[in-house]
């Protein structure tokens, strides 16, 4: 499959890279370095995403570059006739494209670069596997099966992509290959401790009064295997901070080494009460699957789900009873 991705891409001169919603460091990442390599060869190249990146990855190359406006990429695509196509990069399913995924759809050949389990394809084209570590990781392996090299530019992108999603190398997802591949991305002049204190070293007091706030709600469940905490509007607005300001603090409960599941429950600020809930596992327990159970989605280590109209509250005692068979099934 990577073949045939690589033999598409060489073919047109002009492409549209899209990514998931809310992008996290391997969506923004796999996007820029893979903008960068396919420029490398001469392309035009269109960097969408539908909401500006959020704030954490200023530090990326290229983050200037990216386009917001849908309606000119559309015209983009337009004026390019048939020399153009569009991949979608760590988007795990068409959804998760957002309200641009039905217009960029119309772009063909419309391919799809992706690593999340479940991922049944929506493209043209599905590159997907699962049990790569990032997305990062596969668009590294393309620039290979292209042919080309990776530019400092390209490097720091890819690297800080696989190095999000893997959690700095932690995760059961990390392979012989995934550390060659980020070797090589050294290799070609990236700096991992620029990258990591970028990504981990560039708190705020703000932020740090909000993780406090969190770690105040932290409760144990399951004989100490199960590790919550939540954060409420209320603490983002006391604190001066986003939800955004969020990202990593589910580290916390995980760290504690009888946990096997961490959950962090999340208020979000809208008309409707709605709480979206990121779940982490370590070994065995398939959280990808509980997190379906509830209409959502992700990996065995990492995954997610949101409810509308449920407090905090409610969504823990709806949740507590179904982790409980998973882990002691
Ligand atoms: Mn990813």
């Amino acid at each position: 499959m990577i073949n045939q991705i690589a033999q598409h891409t060489r073919s047109k001169n002009n492409i549209v890279l899209a990514t998931h919603i809310r992008p996290d460091g391997d969506a923004l990442g796999s996007l820029l370095g893979l903008a960068a390599i396919l420029e490398g060869m001469g392309k035009r190249v269109v960097r969408y995403l539908e909401e500006p990146a959020p704030a954490l990855y200023d530090f990326l190359p290229h983050l200037d570059l990216v386009q917001t406006d849908l309606s000119g990429v559309l015209t983009f695509a337009e004026d390019c006739g048939t020399d153009v196509l569009c991949i979608t990069l760590d988007c795990g399913d068409f959804a998760r494209l957002g309200r641009s995924g039905p217009a960029l759809r119309e772009i063909h050949p419309f391919l799809v670069i992706d690593h999340h389990q479940g991922n049944e394809g929506f493209g043209d084209l599905d590159w997907i596997e699962a049990h790569r570590s990032s997305t990062g990781e596969m668009v590294c392996d393309l620039a290979v099966a292209l042919g080309v090299d990776f530019t400092p530019e390209a490097a720091d992108c890819l690297y800080t992509a696989i190095v999000t999603d893997t959690g700095s190398f932690q995760y059961d997802s990390t392979t012989e290959h995934t550390l060659k591949v980020a070797g090589a991305l050294v290799a070609s002049g990236v700096k991992p401790a620029r990258i990591s204190q970028a990504l981990h070293d560039s708190s705020t007091f703000d932020r740090l009064q909000l993780t406090q706030q969190v770690l105040s709600t932290l409760q144990s469940f399951c004989d100490n295997q199960v590790g919550v905490i939540s954060v409420s509007q209320d603490m983002l607005q006391r604190t001066g901070t986003t939800l955004e300001d969020c990202e990593g603090l589910i580290n916390l409960p995980r760290s504690v080494k009888t946990v096997r599941v961490a959950v962090f429950l999340k208020e979000s600020n809208g008309d409707t009460p709605a709480v979206s809930v990121s779940l982490r596992s370590r070994g065995d327990c398939d959280v990808a699957k509980i997190a379906k159970q509830f209409g959502g989605g992700g990996h065995r280590n990492a995954a997610g789900f949101r409810r509308s109209g449920m407090s905090l509250d409610d969504v823990r005692a709806m949740l507590l009873p179904v982790l409980e068979k998973a882990l002691f099934a």
